[in-house]
């Protein structure tokens, strides 16, 4: 049978990095049978085309998976390639939470055939055989242990996902009209992935807003050093032959939750030569570590990303992430940036200590730091979060089912000291004043004692970055944001022709010398 494994757009603009869920179902679908991948992030797709590619390719099921966000999208799409007699089975965080709702059993209309709950690691072969046969169940549950709880999948035997043999064209960075010029930068530069590995899964800390350790449980699990090794070593020949660059995200969602391990096993990297350019989540708490850092160095880490959510304790006490602490984040920003290591910075706008004006008083305290690139969302009920049943009974939610009608950076309930609309407009002056010209050029000044490779690729990151907010697709805008930040990048270029030319000069000297002797 052929199957689809099928990821929504998130209708901002292209994810710049494919998920992972797909690559693991894929690797974990009994051989005979074919899956295909389609991210609607890197491959747009209307409904119909979608139909008649899985009509074309007599595609047998369609998997999709969806974050809370995408589902109204998921749901488009389910029905269409249902009303096309194609079973759909859908799986990931929103429907294990909502799984009624995919079903239609809570009086609205049905999208999927099938729901998977919950890490679908073991489940999903039952459903490709199940599928096969035309019996496929409504709902696919995790086996359940003595105590009534989820058995979780313990990565111990984890799959082996053929980076070195997958597709992974869709997923390339580089605008398509650009690569022919970046390509002439060597080292590989026309074609740049990012790839997503997991180490391990589950965190203990129940953040009030997050689904993670309702959704992965409060006991961690961990794969081997040995099989994270193993892929990584796979990956970087898989760049060597692409000639182009890979960088890997350690999806954990706090990869240094047990620092002895995580040390063990960026020891474990280094010694192997298994060094790659690698992002991961950490939260600020664990980065205090020295010792850590310098490793985080060694073995690859560019950037760590942090979620720091808020500089006022007031709000972190009430989401219950005390254990960050706004006090130390500049030293732990300036630590990092002192090995050339530069944070992601997430933060939560709408919070019930924020006031109007939240915006710009992050903003100077973050300009304080050394340069990153903070990211700016809305404290956002997800489904079965306490934060969630926390507004439901203090009767707070004004759109208790708000991604049935998605809309980008509305709040679905009032923040206490402020409108929903003030959260929109302090939420686009926090992106407008990070992601300026100015404060470009600033960001890319204050570390002109870096490397210039460093510095390139932290201005190129500032560009992608603000197309999480504002979207930048096609080649006209991409354009257009080169023009707007001419004087940076013509400084940065200048230096590096420079650096480049006294290079080669050294290089040609050297021949000559060699060839003398
Ligand atoms: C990596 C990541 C990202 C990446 C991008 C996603 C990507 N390309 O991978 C980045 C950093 C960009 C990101 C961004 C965001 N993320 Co995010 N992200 C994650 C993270 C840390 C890992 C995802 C992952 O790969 N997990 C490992 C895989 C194996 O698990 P999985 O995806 O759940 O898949 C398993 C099962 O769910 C199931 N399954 C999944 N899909 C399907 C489909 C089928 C058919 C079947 C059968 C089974 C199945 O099988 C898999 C194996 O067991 C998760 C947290 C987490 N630990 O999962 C949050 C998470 C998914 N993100 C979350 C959120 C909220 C966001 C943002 C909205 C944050 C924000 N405010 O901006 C943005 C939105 C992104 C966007 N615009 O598209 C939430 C989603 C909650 C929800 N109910 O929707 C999560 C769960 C974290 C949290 N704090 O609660 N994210
Ligand atoms: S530390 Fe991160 S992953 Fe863990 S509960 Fe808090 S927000 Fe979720």
């Amino acid at each position: 049978m052929k199957i689809l494994l099928y990821n929504p757009d998130n209708g901002v603009t292209r994810n710049f990095m494919p998920h992972l869920w797909m690559f693991l179902l894929q690797a974990l679908t009994p051989a005979e049978h074919e899956v295909l991948l389609i991210d609607g992030n890197a491959k747009a797709m209307t409904q119909k085309q979608l139909v008649g590619f899985c009509k074309q390719n007599d595609v047998g099921l369609v998997g999709i998976g969806s974050m809370t966000r995408m589902v109204a999208r998921a749901y488009l799409v389910a029905d269409a390639l249902r009303a096309a007699d194609i079973p759909v089975v859908m799986g990931g965080p929103h429907v294990t939470e909502c799984y009624e709702e995919a079903l239609g059993r809570n009086g609205g209309p049905r999208h999927a055939d099938a729901v998977a709950l919950g890490e679908a690691d073991e489940t999903w072969p039952l459903i490709v055989a199940d599928a096969v046969r035309g019996t496929l169940k409504e709902i696919y549950t995790p086996k359940i242990d003595a105590k009534g709880n989820d058995v979780k999948p313990s990565l111990q035997n984890y799959p082996h996902i053929p980076w070195e043999t997958l597709d992974l064209e869709q997923f390339s960075l580089v605008p398509r009209f650009l690569r022919s010029i970046m390509s002439k930068f060597g080292e590989g530069w026309g074609k740049f992935f990012v790839v997503p590995i997991e180490t391990g899964r589950g965190c203990p800390y129940g953040c009030e807003f997050c689904t993670v350790t309702g959704f992965f449980g409060d006991s961690i699990r961990f794969r081997t050093n040995e099989s994270v090794v193993e892929e990584l070593l796979r990956l970087k020949e898989r760049a060597k032959t692409e000639r182009g660059q890979i960088a890997v995200f350690f999806i954990d969602d706090n990869l240094a939750i047990n620092k002895k391990r995580l040390k063990g096993l960026l020891r474990e990297i280094i010694a192997a030569g298994a060094i790659l350019p690698w992002v991961a989540q950490i939260s600020a708490n664990l980065l205090g570590d020295e010792e850590l850092v310098d490793l985080i160095a060694e073995s690859g880490g560019r950037w760590v990303f942090i979620g720091m959510e808020s500089i006022d304790p007031a709000n972190m006490a009430d989401v219950n992430k005390q254990f960050s602490k706004p006090a130390d984040y500049k030293k732990v920003i300036d630590g990092l940036a002192r090995r050339n290591i530069y944070a992601i910075t997430s933060f939560i706008f709408g919070m019930d200590n924020d006031t109007v004006g939240v915006a710009n008083r992050t903003v100077a305290e973050i300009e304080r730091w050394a340069p990153g690139l903070p990211v700016f969302g809305q404290l956002t009920p997800f489904p079965s979060t306490p934060l969630y049943e926390r507004l439901h009974k203090a009767g707070r939610l004004k759109r208790p089912t708000h991604w049935l009608d998605f809309a980008p950076f509305v709040m679905a309930h009032d923040p206490l000291k402020m409108s929903i609309a003030d959260a929109k407009a302090e939420t686009f002056e926090a992106w407008s004043r990070t992601y300026g010209p100015e404060r470009n050029f600033a960001a890319i000044e204050s570390i002109a004692h870096a490397p210039i490779q460093v510095r390139i690729s932290h201005l190129v990151a500032r560009l992608f970055f603000r197309g999480i907010y504002f979207p930048q697709l096609g080649k006209l805008a991409w354009m257009r944001l080169l023009l707007q930040n001419r004087r940076t990048i013509f400084k940065l270029a200048g230096e590096g022709i420079g650096t480049w030319r006294n290079a080669r000069k050294e290089e040609r000297r050297a021949a000559k010398l060699a060839a003398a002797a």
